[in-house]
């Protein structure tokens, strides 16, 4: 493993779309008592079936702190690789390295993480364990990696069609609590060479109470290139209305890297889920403070949804539009079989499905370990 300090598109190298072929799929073994309740117990039954229908198609690697490692090797499949390692929570797709790849090969970038926002605006402290993940796992994969530690960014605030278009949101990546000293043109400069894109669309906004500053893997995603999925609601008293709205009118206003006008498909939010007063009182506090209050709405979306090599992972709350949300999902991808996860115990940690995994993507001159 290499660690390099050249710039991955003059390398040759790009994001490619989440739809395109994986290798695998990295996710954590949740342990964290203030981010999930009763000691991550719910919250480890559910990740266990993300992981099970995922390792279906495609090989599932889950880290695991020395304390949890008995844990998630009697609760997960045996075609499942469970590696020893520490992490401060339990989100992969912010912590684990993004994969470029030049169609041969894969490589990694270690961007900053600062859990949120540092001091600014962050969710907890300290956060270095996380911070050191994308490196370990390049080295555990051996796959040469982008020191870009210098610029803070998780992987749920990106999105990539592998077209030379990559999608963000004006209110996380301007946030305060990331790269603070930096213009909007110059974070654009820095995704295009770092990410292979010729286009970034900034989407002005998120998910209402969407704790990470509103990513956009909660609000929007490539479903195909030129084609997405926006989470939307008909509420006009919804403070979620205008935000979708303001999305909705920059999309329909805008074109790709290739000039194509972008498809938009309306994937309905469910009602408002907010976190119960058991909920809360399953948490641990966090350094003295309550991590959730009794009736916070949660960052609840369909569109945090992980495309894996056979499935569609769609979160599911109980809600009435649980099942039209699926619906939607069949349609837009014919070839994949499009599965709900009850997931309201992922989303009482602040994110979900698509928060909790990072894929691997496919590459011929890449494959340490055998094929699931
Ligand atoms: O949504 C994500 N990508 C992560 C959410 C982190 C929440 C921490 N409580």
């Amino acid at each position: 493993m290499k660690i390099l300090h050249s710039v991955p598109s003059q390398d040759g190298f790009y994001m490619p779309a989440e739809f395109s072929p994986h290798f695998g799929c990295i996710m954590i073994f949740p342990h964290r008592r203030d981010s999930w309740q009763n000691g991550a117990y719910a919250a480890r039954k559910a990740f266990a079936e993300v992981i099970r229908v995922i390792s279906k198609s495609e090989k599932v690697i889950v880290c695991a702190r020395y304390d949890d490692y008995d844990a998630a090797r009697f609760m997960l499949p045996d075609n499942v690789r469970v590696v020893e390692m520490e992490s401060d929570d339990s989100w992969a797709r912010d912590v684990a390295p993004t994969f470029v790849t030049n169609g041969k090969n894969i490589r990694g970038i270690d961007w900053g993480f600062n859990a949120w926002g540092g001091l600014a605006d962050g969710l907890y402290f300290p956060w270095d364990k996380d911070n050191k993940m994308a490196r370990k796992l390049c080295d555990l994969l051996d796959v040469d990696t982008y020191d870009k530690r210098s610029f803070i960014l998780e992987g749920g605030s990106i999105h990539s069609d592998g077209e030379g278009t990559v999608m963000t949101t004006e209110s996380c990546l301007l946030s305060g609590g990331r790269n603070p000293d930096m213009s909007k043109a110059e974070i654009e400069e820095e995704l295009k060479k770092y990410l292979g894109a010729e286009k970034v669309l900034w989407l002005p906004k998120g998910i209402y109470n969407d704790e990470t500053n509103e990513h956009i893997d909660n609000i929007c995603a490539f479903t195909s290139p030129a084609e997405v999925v926006l989470s939307w609601t008909d509420d006009k008293d919804d403070p979620q209305y205008e935000m979708s709205e303001s999305c909705l009118d920059y999309l329909e206003n805008t074109t790709d890297a290739k000039g194509r006008k972008i498809k938009v498909h309306k994937l309905p939010l469910p009602s408002p889920v907010t976190v119960t007063e058991e909920e809360c009182a399953g948490l641990d506090d966090m350094n003295g403070q309550p991590t959730r209050i009794p009736g916070e709405r949660l960052a609840a979306s369909y569109a945090n949804f992980y495309i894996s090599n056979g499935h569609v992972l769609v979160p599911q709350f109980g809600d009435k539009n649980d099942s039209t949300a699926l619906k939607i999902l069949s349609e837009l991808f014919p070839e994949r079989e499009v599965v709900g996860i009850y997931a309201r115990d992922i989303l009482i940690g602040g994110g979900n499905i698509h928060c909790i995994t990072q894929q691997i993507p496919m590459a011929e001159g890449f494959g340490y370990i055998n094929k699931a």
